[in-house]
């Protein structure tokens, strides 16, 4: 089987798939594009203008939760989902649902904000990426691509305080699905990945960290190699924040 992840560095639906295809042993070629051009690239190569997309045999696919079912069929061991009649299977494929179309545009729209206060921070997360160019030479480019991501992702400072101050309550819904079991087993389902790496990517804001670390949400980064990348604390306004729990 010849695979083909292509993904964006630090894109954390990525970082699922990624983890899906090591969980179940399958080799694959990860191709980084460098930010923006998935817009000409996507379609071409696998058929989809956003990451991750995948070709698999010449089979093209778009989307993380697409690309996870499709991994499932074609190598059911270790299986990221329990069978349909189980009690589990439907939560679980909700909070999946939840954590890709609600949960991971979090990040996006915060870093977005945090890069056009400091946009020289874009460049720590392309430290794990073998992109095409060297990073050097995408430097003078940082601020406009910071622009036209958050233009993107409808990155604005109102959007960002909205996360900010709706997060503890989104965590606060991940630690019960770990409490009754849902989330967070030794081995990661599909949801715990979905979920896991938005969290990841979220404790590399340095300004969101103390709200997620000690929280039993924290743990589901741990299904993931440390984050390259970070938000240095201060680069997000002190009134932005909502207190950390038990602050
Ligand atoms: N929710 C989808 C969408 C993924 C998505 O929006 N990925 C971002 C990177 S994390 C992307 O491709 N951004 C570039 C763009 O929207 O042009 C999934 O899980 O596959």
């Amino acid at each position: 089987m010849s695979t083909k992840l292509y993904a964006l560095p630090a894109s954390h639906p990525c970082a699922a798939v990624e983890a899906a295809l090591g969980l179940k042993g399958i080799e694959f070629d990860r191709v980084d594009l460098v930010p923006m051009t998935q817009l000409l690239i996507g379609p071409l190569r696998y058929g989809g203008m956003t990451v991750p997309g995948m070709r698999i045999d010449g089979e093209k696919l778009v989307g993380s939760r697409t690309i996870l079912r499709r991994l499932d069929e074609l190598r059911p061991e270790p299986p990221l989902l329990p069978p349909p009649g189980d009690e589990r299977y439907a939560p679980m494929l909700e909070a999946e649902r939840w954590g890709d179309e609600v949960l991971q545009g979090v990040p996006r729209r915060i870093i977005d904000v945090a890069f056009l206060r400091r946009p020289s921070a874009m460049e720590s997360y392309a430290g794990g990426a073998k992109l095409p160019l060297p990073v050097g030479l995408m430097r003078p480019a940082l601020p406009l691509t910071a622009r036209l991501m958050a233009i993107k992702n409808k990155a604005r400072d109102d959007a960002a305080r909205a996360d900010l101050a709706a997060l503890p309550g989104q965590l606060d819904r991940i630690d019960r699905w770990i409490a009754d079991g849902l989330l967070g087993g030794e081995q990661p389902n599909a949801a715990d990945l979905q979920i896991g790496s938005t969290l990841r990517l979220l404790l590399s804001i340095g300004d969101v960290r103390p709200l997620i670390e000690g929280r039993p949400a924290g743990k589901l980064s741990q299904y993931f190699p440390p984050i390259v990348g970070e938000i240095p604390p201060g680069v997000l306004p002190a009134e932005w924040l909502p207190p950390a729990a038990g602050a």
